[in-house]
């Protein structure tokens, strides 16, 4: 198994792991996509098992989207969990995944990070980064839970292509620096290894209070697609499960699982 690639160290990012979560790492040049392969290992590894990859052929983002994964700079990785939760408690591994990125992101590089409805990590109105939770379940129960977690470290904008590097930016575009992945990998499983015992222990609560603390989408006027509907409103707040509670112009409101959304430019 490889051990270093570049600035990807297996073995460092295991020392620096505090608890459960990072303890085992499987580091990879490259892969399909680490999604993928964390979920047809799951069922034999422990709880807290970490794929790292270098890059990915196939990265996927939500609703068969592809994730633009080039080796050499990125952070790909996919983070195997056991939560034996309800599956309806599953949106709360999500804004988990988001907590825990956006912390140690602003610990990392001191860069205002947010969170954005539901699952990208922006600086400002660009995508630094994005989470796909995926599930496995068994009578309404969670038998284990992907998360994966990709971020823009060092890359260049001018190597995506034009359609993304329209939306996207990287923590070196914003602040000039070049960051070692190894680092904020490290921090980023120490925080999800905190995020998950709290969720563990005292349930959603603090977590969701911390993202409403950490977002950049609530109290602005939003257009959000799900499905084949189109929203625009007021985003509120989100409920106990991590749902975007829409105020719609007519004053009702209306509770959305999952969407992708658009924060307007004119605010009144
Ligand atoms: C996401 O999907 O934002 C979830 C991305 C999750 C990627 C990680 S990497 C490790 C793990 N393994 C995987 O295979 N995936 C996960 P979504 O909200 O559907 O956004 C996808 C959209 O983001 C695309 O349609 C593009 O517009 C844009 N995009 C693609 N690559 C990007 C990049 N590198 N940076 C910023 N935006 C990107």
């Amino acid at each position: 198994m490889i051990s270093v690639i570049g600035d990807l160290s297996a073995n460092e990012i295991e020392v620096k792991a505090k608890g459960l979560i990072g303890k085992n790492i499987i580091l990879l040049e490259t892969v399909d996509s680490t999604n993928t392969f964390a979920a047809d290992l799951a069922e034999k590894v422990e709880d807290g098992t970490v794929v790292v990859a270098d890059s990915q052929k196939k990265g996927r983002g939500r609703l068969g989207r592809t994730w633009i994964s080039p080796p050499g700079s990125n952070i790909y990785l996919s983070v195997i969990t056991k939560p034996s939760i309800h599956v309806e408690d599953g949106t709360l591994i999500t804004v988990m995944a988001g907590v825990s990125c956006v912390h140690a992101l602003r610990r990392s590089t001191g860069l205002d990070v947010a969170i954005k409805w539901p699952n990208d990590i922006v600086y400002g109105d660009k995508k630094l980064g994005g989470i796909l939770t995926e599930l496995r379940t068994q009578d309404e129960r969670i038998i284990f839970a992907i998360i994966g977690i990709g971020i823009n470290v060092n890359v260049s904008l001018d190597i995506l292509p034009e359609d993304v590097r329209e939306i996207a930016t990287s923590l070196r575009n914003e602040t000039g620096g070049c960051y070692s992945r190894t680092e904020i990998i490290a921090e980023i499983l120490n925080e999800l290894d905190r995020w998950y015992r709290i969720m563990k222990e005292k349930g959603g609560s603090n977590l969701i209070l911390e993202w409403q603390r950490l977002n950049s989408t609530l109290g602005k006027k939003v257009m959000v697609i799900a499905g084949n509907e189109t929203y625009g409103g007021f985003a509120e707040s989100i409920d106990e499960k991590g749902m975007l509670i829409l105020r719609l112009p007519s004053g009702e409101t209306r509770k959305i699982s999952a969407g992708d959304l658009k924060i307007l430019r004119h605010q009144t």
